[in-house]
């Protein structure tokens, strides 16, 4: 076979597993897991090497409707990501309760006129299992392969089997698209961003997540004993600010100790880590900001 190399956009509802499905795939934790919906908020890159074919997945937002606001980003994000592909994956969560929902990723993924799989997430999820024919069957219908995995549950084989039908779908490529020794083009100052807004994520509740954001202000590679970090988590209200410290700063000391375990794992060094609340009123209005950010704005980064 000759080699093969290109996008793979991860299309879905928001919650369905994308990111979960990218990592599993690379085997590496890239991109930031929960179990709240609208977690990633920009295209990810995970990239998964073989003799014969680079596979450079897209993560994406998950499928909303909005005319402003974040998720206006989102909407337009998720979007761009189909264009920009050369193939894509309907990634469909049995856990989805309306029908109507996965018609909508199908029928998306089936205009966009490129090669296209469902692939079936949560499988484990027991009481959910009569979905899986059903969907597999939506997706059949429409001439397409589907494909059906457990992240948590299956291990290497189930993994190799979607990354071989992946291949069948990838466009034929005179070379890499990107260094074969990477697999992501994130660098770790936003790796080490996602990793504390995916713990604030786990901490906090409501609405608060999700009009939340953390930056890297300052990133001492060469400091002693051990690099030094200072992370600002930027809520949009006043009163945000309080429940993110909590009591006795409980809560941001919690979010900062587990961050600071899974940035030290990626950096495989110790880190001093600090996090800093600072109010910035609805920062995802201020386009300028929102760049700074990494999130797109007017089509542009
Ligand atoms: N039981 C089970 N849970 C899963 C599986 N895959 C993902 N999840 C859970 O589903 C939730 C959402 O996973 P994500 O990977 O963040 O979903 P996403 O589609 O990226 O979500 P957004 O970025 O918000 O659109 C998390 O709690 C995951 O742990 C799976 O195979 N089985
Ligand atoms: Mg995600």
């Amino acid at each position: 076979m000759s080699y093969r190399a290109g996008f793979i956009g991860l299309i879905g509802q928001p919650n369905a597993g994308k990111s979960t499905l990218m990592n599993y795939l690379i085997d590496q934790k890239v991109s930031i897991v929960t179990s709240k919906p609208q977690t990633t908020r920009r295209r990810i890159l995970g990239i998964q090497n073989t003799d014969n074919s680079q596979i450079v997945f897209i993560d994406a937002p998950g499928l909303v409707k909005a005319e402003k606001g974040l998720n206006a980003f989102l909407e337009k994000e998720a979007h761009d990501v189909i264009k920009e592909s050369d193939a894509l994956i309907a990634v469909l969560s049995i856990d989805e309760k309306d029908a109507s929902a996965v018609e909508k990723v199908l029928d998306l993924v089936n205009k966009s006129k490129k090669p296209w799989m469902g692939l079936i997430t949560k499988t484990d999820v027991s009481d959910k299992a009569h979905r899986i024919l059903i969907v597999k069957a939506m997706v059949e219908e429409l001439g397409a392969k589907c494909l059906q995995v457990s992240c948590l549950k299956d291990g290497k084989e189930g993994r190799n089997d979607i990354l071989n039908q992946i291949e069948t779908m990838l466009p034929e490529s005179p070379a890499p698209l990107f260094e074969d020794d990477i697999y992501t083009t994130e660098n770790v100052r936003a790796l080490v961003a996602e990793i504390v807004r995916e713990k604030c994520f786990e901490n906090l509740e409501h609405e608060l997540p999700f009009q939340l954001a953390a930056q890297v202000r300052k990133f001492d590679e060469d400091a002693k004993p051990c690099p030094k970090i200072y992370v600002d988590v930027l809520v949009a209200k006043e009163s945000h600010k309080p429940i993110v410290i909590g009591k006795g700063a409980a809560v941001i000391k919690k979010i900062g100790q587990e961050s600071r375990l899974e940035i030290e794992k990626i950096m495989d060094q110790k880190v001093f880590l600090e996090l800093n609340v600072i109010v910035k009123e609805n920062w995802y209005e201020q386009a300028q900001f929102m760049k700074e950010l990494g999130y797109i704005v007017d089509g542009k980064k």
